[in-house]
């Protein structure tokens, strides 16, 4: 007789629409991975991704135990699996080394994307990081979403309190160097963005996409206008512009609150339509027909993600976008951009971040909540000195893959004294540790969204208990902080603090929280574990000043250092260069570097191509499927060619997340399907100077047949 199947409601961690799903299992088998219809956020919707979910769990490249980089006979590195105990003193040993011959600032810390979603790793990773309180601390955030941090930081007194488009009520979207099509959304947890974007539009709404590709999401737009790689702050601030030379500032709610429209006035004065369409590629009437939409629509979004915040204005962008919705009177207001209220509320939880209290040692590039932008890293490892890098400590992060000239990293790596890496595969990254710690896989552990809510179109809650028992012996993430903690903390003679486990941590969270204890909705772990579908808390809903975190409770949008940098945005918009601008892209089927090892996803042509428009390609004689190489400043390397007129002329794209099949890597269906890392040719000093934020879009580049 065969076994019963069971059923287990689960949220898909692996991006940040956080669909519900749910799972059947026979045994120790998944059977089946169907989108959860009583979810309220995600609505039965799932992308094809979500069948990762079994892939990850049943991988035979997964580590299930720890293993030690050793020289084998043939002197070559080789991985050898050894228990737990023997893994976690000999990581403890390594960083207590460095720290006592060296000190503190001798051990980096670089926390990859990943972390974000897996929420044990969220409530622990102080277990060990309290007791090596390094300056050296990086992360994937400086590969992404840092401005937007530095914005919230500025405008609204925290590095949480992001604007969280109102898709499903407004009229107007202006959507700005993002495609959640396929990505499924981004600081904006919206799952099934294609029905709510047809849904606008079937209600007579505009979409406006500007992008330098026709992206998936583009061809759903109403309106899509292609913009030179790097210059839609002129865009913006020409935007901005208009509104005042035409007398449409409407601040409405924000009347009482909002400081500075004078000196933003002022310094847009000369940022004229005229001045950006020479820069950006688009004609004048765009420009003061998107301004005067914008502000003539009862209800408008204005939203960028990372082709806005992963280049060299960065911070400027993420800034005019917010200036943009609060000058017409749409944030803070239904179908415009809103604040969450998380039933376990960050924003009170959490420090508000804060900004160059200190500096890189050797480029001498400002902190953001106590971390240095990941561009530097590199240096950071290879440069003698006090301070120097000399063991390295990665969680759920692969930065040889991810971060500019990833190269540079990947050579730098093997210069460290001792590296540990915390996770459950041997990549680009990890293959350079001396001792790799994998965690339990994702459906051994249970699960809250901790950081996604707050970023979700709608108050919603959800905790979901893991879909398997943890095999005997394993560890989660957590408990792998908490024992190298314990393990620092001992040999430095410092006191570990005990711990509670994560779901404890969420219990307090959620009493504490807006819908907590002594509310109408009373939630705690036990309300929460009775609904694992998750718990429907409404639409978001104005909460403006209460919300705010600035001191006054105002928000002064003249911010000095960002007035400031549109003199850096004059001086350097000028110099176009020549070649090629590059540019990245995403596939719904990929996940930054780590979906590659999953034949369901990877099957099908080669997606890591290099996209032309076919007038460049026409031009320079070259052929859908030819071999060219791809030069910048940092680098070279050779793609093959696929033309489209989805580009614009003179920009190209390449994805990142590829580059596998190098010695010592162990993914087998990955390093069947290697494509090229495209942060080959990414440089470590192309940067939003402002934020510190890696310039990963408007490379410049040189392409010649190959
Ligand atoms: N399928 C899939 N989903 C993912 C991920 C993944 O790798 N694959 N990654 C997840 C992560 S970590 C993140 S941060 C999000 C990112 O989420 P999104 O930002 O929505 O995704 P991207 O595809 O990077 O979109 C960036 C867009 O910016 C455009 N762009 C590039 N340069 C410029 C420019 O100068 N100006 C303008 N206006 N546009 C520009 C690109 O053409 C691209 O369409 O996606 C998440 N979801
Ligand atoms: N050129 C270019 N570069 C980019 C981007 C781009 O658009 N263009 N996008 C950038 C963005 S937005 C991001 S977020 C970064 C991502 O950069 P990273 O976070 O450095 O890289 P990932 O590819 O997400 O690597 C995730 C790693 O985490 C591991 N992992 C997965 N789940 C878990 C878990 O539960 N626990 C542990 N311990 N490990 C786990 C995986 O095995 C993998 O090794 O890349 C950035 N790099
Ligand atoms: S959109 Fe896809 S990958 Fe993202 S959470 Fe939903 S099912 Fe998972
Ligand atoms: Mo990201």
């Amino acid at each position: 007789m065969s076994e019963a199947t069971e059923k287990h409601y689960r949220a898909c961690h692996l991006c940040e629409a956080i669909c519900g799903v749910v799972i059947e299992t026979q045994g120790d088998k998944v059977v089946s991975i169907k989108g959860d219809p009583d979810d309220p956020l995600s609505r039965g919707h799932i992308c094809p991704k979500a069948v990762a979910l079994q892939d990850i769990h049943e991988d035979p490249d997964r580590l299930r135990k720890p293993v030690r980089r050793v020289r084998g006979s043939s002197g070559q590195y080789e991985h050898q699996e050894i228990d737990w105990p023997e893994a976690l003193d000999l990581a403890a040993a390594g960083l207590v080394d460095t720290i006592q011959r060296h000190g503190v600032d001798a051990v980096g810390i670089y926390m990859g994307n990943p972390s974000v979603h897996n929420y044990g790793m969220l409530t622990h990773q102080s277990a060990l990081f309290r007791h090596v309180r390094t300056r050296n601390r990086f992360s994937a955030t400086s590969v992404d979403q840092l401005p937007h941090h530095l914005v919230s930081l500025w405008l609204f007194g925290h590095k949480l309190l992001f604007p969280i488009p109102d898709i499903d009520r407004t009229d107007y979207f202006l959507m700005l160097g993002a495609n959640p099509v396929a990505s499924n959304g981004s600081i904006w947890t919206v799952p099934d963005v294609r029905k709510r974007i047809k849904s606008l539009t079937g209600r007579g709404g505009k979409l406006v996409v500007i992008d330098p590709r026709r992206t998936e999401t583009a061809e759903l737009a109403t309106d899509y206008h292609p913009v030179r790689p790097g210059t839609d702050a002129a865009l913006l601030l020409a935007m901005i512009h208009v509104l005042y030379r035409d007398g449409l500032i409407q601040l409405r709610q924000l009347e009482t609150i909002v400081d500075g429209v004078e000196a933003v006035g002022a310094a847009v004065a000369n940022l004229t339509p005229e001045w950006a369409a020479a820069h950006t590629g688009m004609s004048v009437e765009v420009i003061e027909s998107l301004a005067h939409d914008f502000a003539a629509a009862d209800r408008a979004i204005c939203y960028g993600r990372m082709g806005v915040s992963t280049q060299r204005f960065g911070a400027l962008c993420q800034w005019a976008i917010q200036v943009l919705n609060i000058l017409t009177g749409n944030l803070d207001r239904e179908g415009g951009s809103l604040f969450t209220l998380p039933a376990v509320d960050q924003v009170m939880g959490v420090g508000p971040g804060g900004f160059d209290r200190h500096r890189s040692r050797v480029r001498g590039l400002p902190e953001f909540d106590r971390e240095l932008p990941v561009a530097c890293l590199a240096e950071e490892i290879t440069t003698p000195g006090e301070g120097q890098i000399r063991t390295l400590f990665t969680g759920a992060g692969n930065p040889v893959l991810s971060t500019p000239a990833g190269e540079d990293l990947d050579e730098a790596l093997e210069q460290l004294d001792f590296m540990v890496s915390l996770d459950p595969w041997i990549n680009e990254t990890t293959r350079h540790a001396d001792v790799i710690l994998p965690p339990t896989s994702p459906l051994e552990h249970d699960h809250y969204d901790l950081a996604f809510h707050v970023n979700a179109l709608r108050n919603t809650t959800r905790y979901n208990e893991a879909v398997f028992d943890k095999p005997e012996g394993a560890l989660h993430d957590w408990e792998i902080f908490e024992a190298l903690g314990q393990r620092v903390a001992a040999a430095l003679e410092l006191e570990a603090r005990p711990s509670m486990p994560p779901h404890s941590i969420i219990d307090l969270g959620l009493r504490a929280g807006p819908y907590g204890d002594g509310t109408e909705d009373g939630l705690n772990l036990e309300t929460l574990r009775a609904q694992p579908s998750g718990i429907d808390l409404g639409p978001l809903k104005p909460q403006l000043p209460q919300r705010l975190r600035t001191p006054e409770q105002r928000i002064d949008i003249a911010q000095s250092q960002v007035l400031s940098d549109v003199e850096r945005l004059l001086a350097q918009l000028g110099d176009a260069g020549s070649g090629y601008r590059l540019i990245g892209r995403r596939h719904v089927r990929d996940c930054n570097s780590w979906m590659h090892n999953f034949t369901r996803l990877v099957k099908g042509p080669g997606r890591c191509t290099l996209q032309v428009n076919p007038d460049d390609a026409r031009r320079e004689g070259w052929n859908s499927g030819a071999q060219v190489r791809i030069s910048s400043r940092g680098g070279s390397l050779q793609a093959e060619l696929e033309v489209t007129d989805d580009m614009m002329p003179g920009v190209v794209s390449l994805p990142h997340g590829y580059g596998h099949g190098r010695a010592g890597v162990k993914t087998t269906v990955a390093n069947n399907h290697p494509g090229v890392s495209c942060n080959t040719i990414t440089e470590a000093d192309y940067l939003d100077e402002l934020s510190g934020n890696a310039a990963l879009n408007g490379v410049q580049v040189t392409i010649t047949a190959a």
